[in-house]
């Protein structure tokens, strides 16, 4: 690290200097920068989605392409991981705070194999933000753990992620056995990560592709109205 690195006061940037430097410092794997930048940020009264999408987000982007390109390795990759981690750490109860009633129940897993979990939680703490009881399974979930848990919980909505070409054919193995066990509709499945698109979710049989958190965020409560339309009007038919 420079010296001029070292003297940096992160609290006497600019704003937009400061998002700038903390992409460098997701990108060299600083923690505890990253926190100082976030709370600077919260301070200046940005919102917290606001920090997480402009600031972390973007800075786990620039450390993909260069990921993607072997400029950058998986020991760094993995202290950026951490760096972003301990940054959505502080916005995870910021996000978390409406105290809405709870809209309904998701459970969420990344597909066996697969151990990518970023993406995962940003899309559990922003469910979370918006009302919604999560049940997380975590990373590299065979198909057994997902009908456990769904038995267990009882969620309206099933999440998968999967960030490698290489398991998000696996997400295709968890809906054909919920056919299989004749419970495919009592849950909407929702799937997302960065090498799925809209067509490999319908030719997987899931019912939605969410591009990103805030995008699942929208479809879970698309999903909830319909289910809630169509209770009432099994109701309404019964009475
Ligand atoms: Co990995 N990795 N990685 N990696 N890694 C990728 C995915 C890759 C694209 C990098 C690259 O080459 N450019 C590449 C995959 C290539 C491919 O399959 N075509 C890759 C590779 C190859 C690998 C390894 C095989 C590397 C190796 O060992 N040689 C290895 C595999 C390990 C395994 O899983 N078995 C590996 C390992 C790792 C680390 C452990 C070092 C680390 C993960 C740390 C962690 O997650 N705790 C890591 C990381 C960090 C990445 C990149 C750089 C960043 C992923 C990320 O966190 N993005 C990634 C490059 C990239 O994606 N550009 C890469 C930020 C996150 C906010 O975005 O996860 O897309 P994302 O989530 C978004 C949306 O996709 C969506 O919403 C999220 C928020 O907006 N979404 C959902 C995601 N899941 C959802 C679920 C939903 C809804 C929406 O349910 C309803």
């Amino acid at each position: 690290m420079g010296e001029e690195e070292q003297d940096l006061d992160l609290a006497t940037l600019s704003d937009d200097e400061l998002v700038l430097q903390m992409h460098d410092d997701l990108y060299d794997g600083l923690a505890d920068e990253i926190v100082e930048g976030v709370n600077i940020l919260l301070g200046r009264e940005w919102e917290p989605y606001g920090v997480l999408t402009k600031a972390l987000v973007e800075g786990m982007r620039i450390v993909g392409v260069d990921f993607r390109d072997g400029i950058l390795f998986v020991p760094e990759v993995l202290m950026a991981a951490n760096a972003m981690k301990a940054g959505m750490g502080i916005l995870k109860p910021l996000l978390a705070e409406t105290g809405a009633p709870k809209m309904g129940k998701m459970l969420i897993g990344t597909v066996k194999g697969d151990i990518h979990d970023i993406g995962k939680n940003l899309v559990t703490m922003m469910m979370e933000g918006a009302g919604f009881e999560v049940i997380d399974i975590g990373i590299n979930n065979p198909v057994e753990n997902y009908l456990e848990a769904i038995e267990e919980h009882q969620p309206d909505i099933l999440g998968m992620s999967a960030l490698l070409t290489t398991t998000m054919p696996y997400m295709k193995v968890v809906i054909d056995a919920l056919v299989e066990k004749g419970i495919r509709s009592d849950i909407d499945v929702l799937v997302g990560g960065a090498p799925l698109n809209e067509a490999f979710a319908e030719s997987i049989g899931a019912d939605h592709y969410c591009r990103d958190a805030a995008m699942a965020v929208e479809t879970a409560k698309e999903c909830m109205s319909r289910r809630q339309g169509s209770a009432a009007a099994e109701m309404a038919g019964n009475g």
